[in-house]
């Protein structure tokens, strides 16, 4: 018999829903009548509940999903869609959903895609960004832009080549076909396929997982994964990680606690390591 999680909510959103569970975080799309496409609120709220969840201090992995069983994401909703980006109830035309690409990128704990269903367009590429994919034996995966007029040439395009190869990523959005989770699986696009009825129950094993090892180490191996890929702002995120490490250090501390009681640091106690 299934597993019965008691998720909690964290906080009430319009159109995602946000809970957790053993701490982890789950940020579900709530917009099943549209197999979950995403608004420009849809997205705010998720890059709210991302910041959460990075803040946060108790919550180390986070599931992100969509609601029904049908569809993970079917990208922007095209019913929004207007002149140089989707519309909200303030008229100004976005393309928020690329803040959130790089938040789920950067955001120093593991994000896994639970992928019911469709991850279609920018719904796929909101999977590719994720750390890790597990896949429901539904699940079917594919670009769409060249045929409905749009296109993602940041992490859409370089990051997909990054992990199916240059041909294949070709391939994907040159043609607009539709892959199923086994043919996901055999091009290193997803990690796992289960069965629908296993997918959550599976997730939060590999998170359970993910949560009994160091947090530090994980954090030091995402920023470590992006740093090569991700430019300046990749050795940002690396450096920045070996600053926080370097403050937890005594020789860190005596360059502060010498500047507070006025003398000279003293740093000669502290090895040259080879
Ligand atoms: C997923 C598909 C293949 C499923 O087909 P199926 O099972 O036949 O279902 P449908 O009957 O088609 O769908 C059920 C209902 O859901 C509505 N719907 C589905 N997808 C969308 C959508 N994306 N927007 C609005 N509505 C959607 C259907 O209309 C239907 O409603 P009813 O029942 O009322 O008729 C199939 O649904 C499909 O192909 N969907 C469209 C997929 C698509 O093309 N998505 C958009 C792709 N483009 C992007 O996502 C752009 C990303 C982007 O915008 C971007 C890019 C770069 C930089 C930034 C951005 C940014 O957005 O910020």
């Amino acid at each position: 018999m299934a597993e019965q999680l008691d998720w909690k909510p964290i906080k009430e959103f319009q159109e995602i829903l946000f809970s957790e569970c053993e701490g982890i975080a789950k940020i579900s799309i709530n917009r099943p009548q549209v197999h979950n496409a995403f608004t420009p609120l849809t997205v705010q709220e998720m890059i709210e509940a991302m910041d959460i969840c990075r803040n946060r201090t108790d919550l180390g992995v986070i599931i992100l999903t969509g609601e029904g069983g049908k569809a993970f994401c079917s990208g922007g909703d095209q019913s929004v869609r207007g002149h140089g980006g989707y519309v909200g109830d303030d008229t100004v035309p976005r393309l928020n959903v690329l803040d959130l690409q790089k938040q789920i990128r950067s955001i120093p704990k593991p994000v896994i895609a639970m992928v019911a269903g469709w991850a279609i367009g920018g719904g796929h590429v909101l999977h590719v960004v994720c750390d890790l994919t597990i896949a429901a034996d539904n699940a079917r995966f594919g670009q769409t832009g060249p045929k409905v007029g749009s296109f993602d040439g940041g992490f859409g395009a370089s990051y997909l080549a990054r992990i199916v190869g240059q041909k294949k990523a070709r391939e994907i959005w040159f043609l607009c076909d539709q892959y199923d989770a086994q043919e996901a699986l055999d091009m290193g696009l997803v990690n796992k396929v289960v069965p629908l009825d296993k997918l959550e129950e599976t997730t939060v094993q590999w998170c359970r997982k993910i949560l009994q090892k160091s947090p530090l180490a994980l954090r030091m191996l995402k920023s470590s994964f992006n740093a090569e890929l991700d430019g300046q702002a990749g050795i940002q995120e690396l450096a920045g990680n070996a600053t926080l490490l370097y403050y937890l250090s005594e020789e860190a501390k005596e360059g502060k606690n010498a500047f507070l009681e006025k003398r000279q640091p003293d740093f000669s106690k502290y090895p040259k390591f080879p």
